[in-house]
């Protein structure tokens, strides 16, 4: 293996957390036991998911969630990185069910008997329905009902967490949401997308705040989804719409949480694009950060032209891609961790979410995914060269541990480490989930 012995140095790092990650949505099903939310409305429009499927019954994790810890422990992983619901835990009345808490907290109790950590994602994109209906992430109001929801799980959880995250990706619930449409709940319009944004970190800041009262001693931070932009020729005009992409999709959530303001494209923005900021939200937005999660998966090259400031091309010609059409490209996850330690005054980090799609079959009882397994291997090595260049991070999730409801693909793309057989529901772990965990048993002896 090519410069193995950095990766070497990365696991054995004492303190270094290797982890695996999912969502409640895409993977719990058990929807009968919960409010509706977005997702559930969206998957019923026609089109909307490539597959017509949704997440009812999902990998039926709600019932075989014992089954699924049990495979990130005997995997060797320290950490697991899921999410709760909240739709199960917040009812439409204002009431809480008990059980859709005791669920979540019988997987923390199990988490702490085997010793692996839990990072905990207070929303990865399940709004209820019920708050859609009132204007969802375009209402100011929503990040008020978070923070109530916040103080309602972070008071039953106690002390059982090692980590939590407000939001994940916020990028994606006000861009995808509320801007393209691609998701939940499939709003489209330019004047959306940075209200959304602006409700979605304000409901971060105040949940941050909420953490600091009930559960002061717990790491407490938010993930990011970052992608590097390339300028495609040496021209100017291509390096400056490089520049604007990472305004709009970087830096637009990370330089509010860090430096309480948005980059200074705001004030080039058209009146109605901008969002609605009253006296006292950039500060509640930039609460200190016990860390930051960085999730990466690839880089895109931009042009401009005469319409566009911007413009996102598709990957280059014969460039190795993934499943997602998404370049595989490690060495932009190493710059962009350089980048953003010579930006920013970071806050230790954790690379929350890395992994890909492939289009992965089982042939006599294995899954051989060669190309999980040097993607994964090679986007780790990233990290093991950014920390030798003085980047402080603290730990690595897979994403993700099943294969799952891939939101608009639906269940069409695999970026599970281990299979799931969606009529049998059976787990079988693919070459990469094996390969991962010899060399994390290794690291344990
Ligand atoms: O599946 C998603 C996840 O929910 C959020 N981050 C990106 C993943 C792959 O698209």
């Amino acid at each position: 293996m090519a410069n193995g012995f950095k990766l070497s140095n990365l696991l054995s790092q004492p303190d270094f957390v290797v982890g695996v990650a999912t969502s409640s949505f895409q993977i719990e099903g058990g929807a009968e036991f919960r409010e509706p939310c977005i997702w559930d409305t969206f998957c019923k429009k026609p089109g909307a998911i490539k597959d017509a499927s949704d997440g009812l019954f999902a990998c039926d994790h709600y019932s075989r969630w014992h089954e699924d810890i049990a495979l990130v422990d005997e995997l060797g992983f320290d950490a697991y990185r899921f999410s709760v619901s909240w739709p199960r835990i917040m009812c439409a009345d204002g009431s809480i069910n008990q059980a859709g808490l005791d669920f979540y907290i019988s997987i923390l109790d199990e988490l702490k008997r085997r010793n692996l950590k839990a990072f905990v994602t207070l929303y990865h994109w399940e709004l209820p329905q019920y708050i859609e209906d009132q204007g969802g992430w375009l209402n100011r109001d929503t990040a008020q009902a978070f923070a109530i929801y916040t103080d309602v799980v972070s008071s039953a959880f106690g002390q059982r967490v090692d980590t939590y995250t407000t939001l994940n990706e916020p990028f994606c619930s006000a861009y995808l949401g509320y801007e393209t449409g691609i998701h939940a709940p499939g709003k489209k319009g330019a004047q959306y997308g940075k209200k959304a944004a602006h409700n979605l970190l304000l409901a971060h800041g105040l949940s941050m705040q909420v953490l600091a009262r009930n559960v002061p001693k717990i790491r407490r931070g938010i993930v990011l989804n970052f992608t590097p932009f390339y300028a495609s020729s040496e021209d100017s005009q291509a390096q400056h719409a490089a520049e604007v992409a990472h305004d709009h999709f970087n830096d637009w959530y990370l330089r509010p949480v860090l430096q309480g303001e948005y980059p200074e494209l705001l004030n080039r923005l058209p009146q109605n694009e901008r969002p609605d900021i009253e006296p006292g939200d950039m500060q509640i937005i930039a609460q200190p950060l016990d860390y930051l999660g960085v999730n990466y998966y690839t880089r895109s090259f931009v042009v401009s032209d005469e319409q566009h400031e911007f413009k996102i091309l598709p990957p280059p010609d014969k460039a190795p891609v993934t499943a997602m059409n998404w370049e595989i490209f490690p060495d932009a996850l190493r710059k962009l961790l350089l980048k953003l330690n010579n930006d920013y005054n970071l806050p230790p980090l954790y690379i929350t979410e890395n992994g890909m799609a492939s289009d992965d079959k089982v042939h006599q009882g294995e899954v051989k995914d060669e190309l999980r397994v040097a993607y994964l291997r090679d986007h780790m090595q990233a990290v093991a060269q950014a920390m030798e260049a003085g980047v402080d991070i603290r730990g690595y999730f897979v994403w993700s541990l099943l294969d799952n409801f891939e939101w608009a693909e639906g269940y069409l793309k695999r970026f599970g480490i281990v299979h799931v057989d969606f009529n049998t529901q059976q787990r079988l772990p693919k070459q990469s989930a094996l390969l991962l965990s010899t060399w994390l048993l290794q690291r344990n002896k």
